[in-house]
């Protein structure tokens, strides 16, 4: 027996005790998707060009060495931190990802994928995709699917369209379906005289989009609200309140919700039950905010915690709500950062798995306060870790000492 089964059959009659059964949460933690974005490898680049400069107020900032010279480069390097995340993974593409050379974002479409659906397969994984409405002249305004400019809007609103037709296919090829998240960077500076005429025009840009249906079990398309960004301080127009809006009162998308889109005291996981009880779907970008939606690598915060409590403790939240990841961080080693978010954020989900929640639902339930206060409290010493390093062993993956077998 390995030393860290050993440890493994200690960890597990503590929890038994508490009345955890360890052997599901392994069980649960190693089916539960997370999807990997593809752009903290490049600084989200992308692979039309090496040179691009980000924009549509996005930063990856920090000068560390290893950035991706190649397609190859790009491949070699997601292909290691993979290796490194234990559980069952899906990856996220944007656009500017595609297989081909240059392309219009409104020629981008389900033909320019087949070599990341092959990737996809070799690895028994499934796809998500993200429409790029920025790093773009057609976005240099400012505005995409809200632009007052007809034939801006209408460019993006193809872009949009086909995007929906690549996460049909994604489906369709790997067998389990695509989440298709929009999010667009549309916005002023400064003080914002009509703010509804913007909104209007997305609900429309919005409607054309989802207007041809699409099997759920291919492609699934979230909106990502937001509540501010470089050079859209002052007025966002797919703020939280419209997406909200919109998803529920048309019914054809789910909401996506990035854990720096908010104001800095202001909690997506308190959020997450009010879109469970109305029977909603909930997209996630795990990210960490600092000080402002900055992108840090996630790490295992009171926030990342208690936004994977909620999850499992919601109305069959585990398979509700749809776990991704988004972060860019460029002052540390890419790969390292992938694989750092990745899994601190499955190491999340685990010690959400490992709380006695039977027990403290009981207690709540009872009014026993006390009970809850204490049993909360006490089961965040329990050996958490053994529980992980078995994950990662069965898991054939590296445990707490993966940094040395990366640079190794
Ligand atoms: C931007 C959004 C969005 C992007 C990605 C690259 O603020 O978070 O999800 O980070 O599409
Ligand atoms: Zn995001």
């Amino acid at each position: 027996m390995s030393k860290a089964e050993q440890n493994y059959r200690i960890a597990k009659e503590q929890y038994a005790a508490l009345g955890v059964d360890t052997d599901r949460v392994l069980r649960i933690l190693r089916e539960t998707p997370i999807s990997l974005h593809c752009w903290q490898i490049d600084d989200l680049t992308g692979l039309e060009d090496f040179d691009a400069v980000l924009s549509g107020g996005l930063a990856a900032t920090g000068n560390a060495p290893g950035k991706p010279r190649s397609r190859e480069e790009y491949m070699s390097n997601l292909s290691r931190a993979l290796d490194l995340i234990p559980g069952k993974t899906k990856l996220a593409l944007h656009a500017i990802y595609h297989d081909g050379p240059k392309l219009s974002r409104c020629e981008i479409g389900p033909e320019h994928f087949d070599g990341w659906i092959a990737f996809a397969r070799e690895r028994g994984i499934g796809l998500d995709y993200n429409p790029t409405y920025f790093n773009d002249p057609m976005a240099d305004s400012g505005f995409t699917l809200s632009s007052a400019d007809e034939s801006v809007r209408q460019f993006w609103i193809e872009h949009g369209k086909r995007s929906r037709l690549v996460g049909e296919r994604f489906g369709r090829e790997l067998g389990q379906p695509c989440i298709t998240n929009h999010w667009i960077p549309d916005g002023y500076k400064d003080c914002t005289m009509d703010k509804c005429a913007p909104r209007e025009r997305l609900i429309d840009s919005l409607d054309q989009i989802f207007a041809q249906p699409i099997a759920k079990e291919y492609n699934i398309d979230s909106v990502e609200s937001k509540l501010f960004g470089i050079g859209s301080e002052a007025y966002v127009t797919g703020s939280h309140e419209f997406y909200t809006n919109y998803v529920m009162s048309r019914q054809n998308c789910i909401i996506c919700l990035d854990a720096g889109h908010f104001h800095p005291t202001e909690s997506v996981a308190a959020k997450l039950s009010s879109y469970l009880v109305f029977g909603q779907e909930v997209m996630l970008h795990v990210s960490r905010p600092v000080r402002w939606d900055s992108d840090h690598v996630p790490i295992v915060d009171d926030e990342t915690r208690a936004i994977m409590q909620e999850i499992v403790r919601g109305r069959d939240g585990l398979r509700r709500v749809h776990i991704g990841t988004d972060y860019f961080d460029a002052s540390v080693d890419r790969i390292a950062a992938t694989v750092t978010g990745a899994r601190a954020t499955r190491r999340a989900l685990m010690l959400a798995l490992l709380e006695p929640s039977e027990t403290l639902i009981r207690a709540e339930a009872e009014g026993d306060l006390t009970r809850r206060l204490v049993l909360m409290e006490e089961s965040k010493s329990m050996p958490a870790s053994l529980v992980w390093d078995m994950f990662c062993e069965m898991e054939d993956v590296p445990g707490g000492d993966w940094l040395e077998r990366l640079r190794g």
